[in-house]
């Protein structure tokens, strides 16, 4: 088991489109692992493998208050989408920043679990939201990108100087 360090905006590398996973094995899984003991130490509800810069279509979400409900979706393709809902997201690669984001509230999401079984499922609420959010970092996507760009530039700029402090402390 290990944590990874998970990359921050503006990095490029979390431009890069994820590819498709070709077999689970026992080092995937053991990618799994690490993403969700990664993930639980943030403390985040979600983790795509693009975030620690694996570019492999690959996440992990658990928003249960105990860690009670880890949830992987291997290659996950989202099949509908149903109704909205506007949720306060924060990004694990964009730390400090909470902004309302509209999602589907309902998605039908076809996947591989870790045993590389095809599983079909639906997600509601806050899960639907995570998984939307993860499937947008395996497409190079961040949650800034549906803010305004000036929004988007202020926290960049904000990032960047953070950043800057810390290379000198
Ligand atoms: O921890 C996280 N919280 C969150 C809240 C609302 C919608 C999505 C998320 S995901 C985020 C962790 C993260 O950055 N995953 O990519
Ligand atoms: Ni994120």
């Amino acid at each position: 088991m290990a944590i990874l360090k998970i990359l921050e905006f503006p990095d490029p590398r979390l431009r890069t489109k994820a590819r498709s996973v070709e077999k689970v094995d026992a080092a995937l899984r053991q990618l799994i692992d690490d993403l969700f003991e990664t993930m639980y130490a943030a403390p985040g509800i979600g983790l795509a493998a693009t975030q620690v810069d694996i570019h492999q279509r690959l996440l992990v979400a658990d928003v249960s208050a105990d860690q009670t409900d880890p949830q992987v979706l291997i290659n996950p393709q989202i099949l509908a989408k149903d109704g909205t809902q506007v949720t306060e997201e924060g990004c694990l690669s964009v730390p400090g920043f909470y902004e309302e984001v509209e999602r589907a509230e309902h998605i039908r999401v076809c996947f591989l679990d870790r045993d590389g079984v095809v599983v079909e499922n639906e997600f509601s609420g806050l899960l639907a939201a995570c998984v939307q959010h993860e499937i947008d970092h395996l497409d190079g996507r961040l949650f800034v990108d549906y803010l305004s760009e000036a929004k988007r530039q202020r926290i960049r700029k904000r990032l960047l100087k953070d950043r800057r402090l810390q290379a000198v402390v």
